[in-house]
C-alpha cells in the first residue's frame, strides 16, 4: 500500500523537544517573559521565527527586527551547546528499529524536519545515511502546518503524496502532513493529535505492517 515513510526528526527520532524547551525557558528568563506550562507542546514542529512570537506574547515590551534576530541567534546557541554533545544515545528508543522496519520493507525513507539543525543533528545521532531524501528547513518556505516540506519530501523521493506515510510529534505537523494529502501517524497523545490517521505513543511502537489499512 504504501511506497515511503517520511519522518518528522525532533520528537519522532531525536530526544530534543525537551532541549528546546530548555533553551526557550533560559532566554525567557533571562529577558523577563513568563512563559505558560504548556509552551513545550506549542513550540513542537514549529519553526525558530514562529517559536520567538510565542515565546513573547507575555514580553512587557516589544522587541524590533534586529532584536528578535539576537533573541532567536541566542536560543540557538543554548540549543547547539546541548546538541554539540548528542550521540547515537540521544535517539528515541525504537527510532532506528523503526526505519529499518521500514528500510527492510522496502520502502522509501524521507526526513522532513522544521529545524535548521537537522544535518547537524543527523550527523550527530549517527544517522545521516539511513535517508534516501533530508528536506530541512534550510531548504523550504513556508513552514509546518503548510505542506511544503512534506510536499518536498514526497518529491525527493519521487513518490506520489498519496503512497506517503507521516510521521509527526507536533499538532502542526500532522497538519502539514494532512494538507500534503498523506496518511499521518502521530506520535504522543490522542488529545493532541487527533487529527492524524493513527496516534502511537511513542516511536518504539510503530509497526508498518498495521498501517496497511489506512
Ligand atoms: P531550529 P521538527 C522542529 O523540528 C522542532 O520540533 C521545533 O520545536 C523547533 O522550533 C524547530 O524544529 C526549529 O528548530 O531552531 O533548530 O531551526 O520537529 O520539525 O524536526
Ligand atoms: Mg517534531
Amino acid at each position: 500500500r504504501f511506497e515511503a515513510v517520511v519522518f518528522d526528526l525532533d520528537g519522532v527520532i531525536a530526544d530534543t523537544a525537551g532541549v528546546h524547551e530548555a533553551a526557550w525557558r533560559r532566554l525567557a528568563a533571562e529577558i523577563d517573559v513568563p512563559l505558560a506550562d504548556d509552551i513545550g507542546e506549542r513550540l513542537k514542529g514549529v519553526d525558530r521565527r514562529a517559536s520567538l512570537d510565542i515565546v513573547l506574547e507575555q514580553a512587557p515590551r516589544a522587541f524590533d527586527d534586529a532584536e528578535r534576530e539576537a533573541l532567536a541567534a541566542r536560543k540557538n546557541g543554548y540549543y547547539r551547546e546541548r546538541i554539540e554533545q548528542f550521540g547515537p544515545q540521544d535517539l528515541l528508543p525504537g527510532a532506528r528499529e523503526a526505519i529499518a522496519s521500514v528500510r527492510a520493507a522496502g520502502l522509501g525513507i524521507a526526513l522532513a524536519s522544521a529545524s535548521r539543525n537537522a544535518p547537524l543533528l543527523l550527523e550527530r545521532l549517527g544517522i545521516a545515511d539511513l535517508f534516501d531524501h533530508v528536506v530541512d528547513a534550510n531548504r523550504i518556505r513556508h513552514s509546518k502546518p503548510d505542506p511544503e516540506i512534506f510536499l518536498a519530501a514526497a518529491a525527493g523521493l519521487g513518490v506520489a503524496p498519496s503512497a506517503c506515510l507521516g510521521i509527526e510529534d507536533a499538532a502542526a505537523g500532522v497538519a502539514s502532513i494532512r494538507a500534503a494529502g498523506m496518511c499521518a501517524v502521530g506520535i504522543g497523545s490522542y488529545e493532541t493529535l487527533g487529527d492524524a490517521d493513527a496516534v502511537l505513543p511513542s516511536i518504539a511502537a510503530f509497526d508498518l505492517g498495521a498501517f496497511a489499512t489506512l
